[in-house]
């Protein structure tokens, strides 16, 4: 077991975001084994849940003749138009049946406001709204995270540059992630995740 201080962080291995699903990423489900062998090693253990209501801004579907993977403007800065996926209570939104979900002592909803999209675990897209796992982990004493989970450009990078922002050391287990790799998301979230120091371990 791993000092009490140190917390795994399992980012939205969701069934939407695995093969068959509105959001697939290559192999998402191949990391799920590696995982559930990894929990049982933390003494804090969070789970994390991508989670929006069927209007939400992300989805193309939701703005007349726009096209998924295009772009828009939001008021809080560019936002990528995605396919409807993780709608609130959908198998879609389900953990993947194979995730060791009894071992979570926290599951963490987020994108749950439909002007605003939430890629990280700590703040929404605008960067400044919480989503209160900061003080989860801060008020359990927690100073170190290991994140795995998908995907690795953008809910992963995004949850581990807040985390390092905020002062936690942070492990990125990449071997445990997957990618969307959208138009060279994944070269340039590595290269955010370094200057931010984080460790990304392959
Ligand atoms: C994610 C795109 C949209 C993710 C969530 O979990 O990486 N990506 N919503
Ligand atoms: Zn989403």
């Amino acid at each position: 077991m791993r000092p009490a201080t140190h917390a795994l962080i399992v980012i939205d291995v969701q069934n939407d975001f695995c093969p068959g699903g509105a959001l697939a990423v290559t192999d998402g489900d191949a990391i799920i084994a590696g995982i559930n062998a990894l929990i049982g090693e933390f003494p804090v253990r969070v789970l994390t849940q991508d989670w929006h209501p069927a209007d939400h801004s992300s989805f193309a579907v939701n703005h007349a003749g726009a096209a998924c993977f295009g772009m828009i403007d939001m008021p809080y800065g560019p936002q990528v138009l995605w396919p409807a996926h993780c709608v609130q209570g959908s198998t879609g939104a389900a953990f993947h049946r194979d995730l060791a979900t009894d071992a979570a002592d926290l599951v963490i909803r987020k994108g749950f406001r439909a002007g605003i999209d939430s890629y990280s675990a700590f703040f929404e897209n605008d960067h400044e709204t919480p989503t209160g796992l900061e003080g989860y982990l801060r008020t359990r004493g927690v100073t170190h995270l290991t994140l795995v989970g998908l995907a690795t450009d953008f809910c992963v990078a995004y949850s581990a540059i807040d985390a390092a922002a905020l002062g936690f050391a942070v492990t990125v287990r990449e071997d445990l992630c997957r990618a969307i790799d959208l138009d060279g998301s994944l070269a340039a979230a590595r290269e955010k995740m370094r200057a931010a120091a984080v460790t990304v371990e392959q």
